[in-house]
């Protein structure tokens, strides 16, 4: 198995969903979680798809996060090739507003899961963190990072509705 590969692949449709799946990767850097990223289309590049989720497990990944857009088959087709846990971030379509993107990820058959996200970039952001609370069964500096992160993210809620 190789020891460089990062726990989290972050793998999208296309390049457009990058900037949506950027959150993802910032709330993994925040939390001290290694991953990387690349583009793996079902559609224009199936092969690409296929090499990526069949060699996802051997290559050392412990999760997928998978964002897509539209007929949005990115995610369900790589769960479907790894028992490797895959968490779907539907990105907003121009069209539809990404409800044909969520509909796509989050309607799978029952028994090849795909841990659905909310649209668009709190989804992304979500499944990064989603991804550490994973890590952070097996991890407990990591389970202290995410509580450290749980306490910040209370305290800078103010109360008053005014300075
Ligand atoms: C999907 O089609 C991608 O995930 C993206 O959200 C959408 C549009 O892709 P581009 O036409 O911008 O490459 O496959």
């Amino acid at each position: 198995m190789a020891t460089d590969t990062p726990p989290v692949a972050i793998i999208m449709g296309s390049r457009s969903d990058w900037p949506t799946m950027k959150h993802a990767a910032d709330a993994l850097d925040r939390l001290g979680v290694a991953w990387d990223a690349r583009v793996v289309s079902a559609h224009r590049t199936p092969k690409r798809l296929f090499d990526f989720a069949t060699g996802a497990r051997a290559a050392g990944y412990k999760i997928i996060i998978a964002g897509a857009g539209g007929a949005a088959h990115l995610p369900g087709m790589a769960a479907s090739m790894t028992e490797l846990p895959v968490l779907g971030v539907p990105v907003q379509s121009k069209a539809l507003k990404g409800l044909d993107s969520l509909l796509s990820i989050v309607q799978m058959p029952g028994g090849v899961p795909v841990a659905t996200l909310a649209v668009g970039e709190p989804g992304a952001k979500n499944a990064g963190i989603l991804a550490a609370q994973i890590l952070a069964l097996s991890d407990t500096v990591l389970a202290g990072r995410l509580t450290a992160f749980r306490e910040a993210q209370t305290e800078a809620v103010h109360e008053s509705v005014e300075d």
